[in-house]
């Protein structure tokens, strides 16, 4: 058997602060269009995906307002899913939400081909600061501007099982193995990566290798695709790393961004093709031994689950 879909990516250069939503739309739709050309199913845009990265500046929350989508679709994001909806190609967008109840959240909107709402993931790890911190040459305030997740759901479509996280939640083990344990088939990652990483400058010429590292680990470990698609380039004078990457279930790259700017890339799969690592070597139910991690925990002190 086979279950052929054809995944992309469409890394983003940057979103300045005086690009408006139309810009950014009409740059998606046309980022959209290139995909489906190319014979896209599916197509990740990156985290914060409408603005330019505004946690660089720390400004009270009354003054960050317009930053925020308050629905979605809205006015300006509509003629992106109508566009998709009469393409027939689905897709997955990071905006930064004000719920109804005024919580904050950095998320993920998976959209169907047909135009529904798969569903809405919150980033969960939020790195950074919640206080303005005068030592640093820009902020990383998301802790001030959102507060964390607590799920790592799966979700039905695209004729598989389809998880989501954004940008630091890549960098943690458990993202990928709590969406493993629900069957996870693909991953779609969005980020924005400053290169001048503040607290530990000597990881900076790492940026790159670290970036692939832990989503060609969480793939392969989980026996799973992953779509990782970056916003880089020098947006508001903050260099991000591009990179943007299809991996497939045994970690190998099927295909890379080669720009720092506005580029799809396209990798036709079989989602099959995660059985040859999830029913071999990481077949969980054969394989994994919980109660073993949850003893060697006990005895470490650390508290079982409830
Ligand atoms: N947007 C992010 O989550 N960025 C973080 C930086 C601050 C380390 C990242 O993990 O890439």
């Amino acid at each position: 058997m086979s279950r052929i879909l054809t995944l992309a990516a469409a890394q983003m250069g940057p979103v300045q602060r005086d690009h408006t939503r139309d810009d950014v739309v009409e740059r998606l739709i046309h980022l959209l269009r290139e995909a489906a050309e190319r014979g896209a199913n599916v197509v990740a845009f990156p985290e914060l995906a409408l603005t330019t990265f505004f946690p660089r500046w720390h400004v009270p929350l009354e003054e960050a307002e317009h930053y925020y989508e308050t629905e979605m679709p809205n006015r300006f994001t509509k003629p992106l899913w109508d566009e998709a909806a009469r393409l027939g190609v689905g897709f997955s967008l990071g905006y930064a939400l004000r719920q109804d109840d005024g919580r904050r959240f950095n998320v993920y909107h998976l959209v169907e081909r047909d135009g529904r709402t798969v569903g809405v993931f919150r980033k969960v790890h939020i790195p950074g600061h919640a206080e303005h911190e005068e030592w640093r040459d820009f902020q990383h305030a998301e802790r001030h501007y959102f507060e964390p997740g607590d799920d790592f759901p799966v979700w039905r479509a695209f004729g598989g099982l389809v998880g989501m996280a954004i940008c630091n939640d890549r960098r943690w083990s458990e993202t990928y193995r709590v969406m493993g344990l629900q069957g996870v088939e693909v991953i779609f990652i969005g980020y924005n990566t400053p290169l001048h990483y503040a607290p530990d400058p000597t990881q900076n010429s790492l940026q790159a290798f670290h970036n692939h590292l832990v989503m060609q680990a969480g793939a392969y470990q989980n026996g799973t695709f992953v779509v990782g698609v970056a916003k880089g380039g020098f947006e508001e004078g903050v260099e991000s790393l591009a990179q943007s990457v299809i991996l497939a279930p045994s970690g190998q790259i099927l295909t890379q961004a080669v720009s720092t700017g506005d580029e799809v890339i396209v990798a036709r799969v079989d989602l099959d093709l995660t059985n040859s690592y999830k029913q071999t070597l990481f077949d969980f139910d054969t394989y994994r031994i919980p109660q073993a991690y949850w003893r060697i925990a006990e005895q470490k002190g650390v508290v079982p689950p409830p």
